[in-house]
């Protein structure tokens, strides 16, 4: 198989490790639904990449539904993508064992996540935060993928796929893995904390006023933007003005993205405007956008059966695709079977 003849498939996920916060929304969730029906999409519940750290079993469960609830409601249609926890298919392991064999331990030691998350603890926390990106990559290949729709924060792991999948594909002779594209696209690529524009949010950030959840009510939510870091200086003329102001910068962004416009457009309606107008029409406008899908979630939630048939569904059409690949793969490494 040549690089040019992969079919266009995209893979992407995301983990249950506390409530869905608006980072993922605007930088993932919000392209993942939109990219349906441009090529076939697979999303993933990435159950195995949270225990990285440690999860409490029933919080796990229950994160599992509200994050599927979360997906469901901001637009993922499981009639037109497959959905899924990636527990269900055993396969994502198999071919990262593979990868484990296959990735460097210096490429590993360059990941600034794991830096980041390890922090100054790094010879405490769990192999599997180490092993994290190998985990991504077999996540990503085992379906062929060849597009991931990902926040800024994760294309350091999509490059790191690549060069498993170049490697592999050097070592055996062969083109089996595709070279997947990253796809990092929006005013909203990286969503920063809102009280520390120099830190993105997180679902597992400290604080709770740092982040919008998507379950926050329009109250918190508008406390939330009222007591966001920013500057003294009002909204400038123009984009540039925004240089070196990250909190103020942030702001702008979050508001085009929630509007499907451009930043640049937001500041030609808000130029010279204090934050005392500029935060509450933030407010506002992020209200009428997640107060639905919020409403909707709640919906779901209160079904959790039906979640787990949809989940329990695409995995098994999850399953269709990723065990011939895996079978293959496994023919090429020379592992015998009778
Ligand atoms: N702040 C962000 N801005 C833009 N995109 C973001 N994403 C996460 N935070 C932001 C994107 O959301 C998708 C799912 O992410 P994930 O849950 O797999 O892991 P993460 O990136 O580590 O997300 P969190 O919220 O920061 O989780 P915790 O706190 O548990 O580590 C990805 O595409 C990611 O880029």
């Amino acid at each position: 198989m040549t690089q040019s003849t992969f079919t266009p498939r995209v893979f992407s996920g995301i983990k249950p490790s506390g409530g869905l916060q608006l980072g993922n929304y605007l930088g993932a969730i919000k392209r993942w639904a939109d990219m349906q029906g441009e090529m076939e999409t697979i999303y993933c519940v990435v159950d195995l990449h949270a225990i990285t750290v440690w999860q409490d079993p029933a919080e796990l469960r229950d994160g599992t539904r509200e994050i599927a609830a979360g997906l469901l409601a901001s637009g993922i249609d499981p009639t037109k993508s497959i959905l899924f926890n990636q527990s269900q298919v055993s396969a994502h392991v198999e071919l990262c064992w593979l990868f484990n064999c296959v990735a460097r331990v210096g490429w590993m030691n360059r990941m600034t996540q794991f830096k980041d998350k390890a922090g100054s603890n790094a010879e405490k926390v769990s192999l599997g935060l180490y092993a994290y990106p190998s985990l991504m990559a077999a996540d990503i290949l085992l379906y062929h993928a060849t597009h991931v729709p990902v926040g800024e924060d994760q294309k350091q792991h999509v490059e790191l796929t690549r060069d498993i999948a170049s490697k592999f594909n050097h070592d055996f002779k062969t083109d089996f893995f595709p070279l997947t594209e990253p796809v990092i696209e929006g005013p909203a690529t990286r969503v920063m904390n809102l009280r520390d524009g120099t830190k993105k949010m997180s679902k597992s950030g400290e604080s709770d006023m740092e982040r919008v959840n998507m379950l926050d009510d329009a109250d918190k939510i508008a406390k939330k933007f009222k007591k966001a870091k920013t500057d003294p200086e009002p909204l400038p003329e123009t984009l540039d003005g925004l240089k070196d102001r990250p909190e103020a910068r942030n702001l702008v962004d979050i508001y085009s993205a929630l509007n499907d416009t451009t930043p640049e457009a937001v500041i030609a309606e808000y130029a010279g405007a204090g934050w005392g107008t500029f935060k509450p029409a933030l407010a506002d406008l992020a209200v009428a956008k997640l107060a639905p899908i919020s409403d909707e979630m709640c919906r779901l939630m209160n079904d959790p059966a039906e979640i787990d048939r949809i989940l329990g569904d695409g995995a098994y059409k999850a399953r269709e695709i990723a065990e011939p690949i895996l079978q293959q793969a496994y023919d090429i490494v020379g592992f015998l079977r009778s």
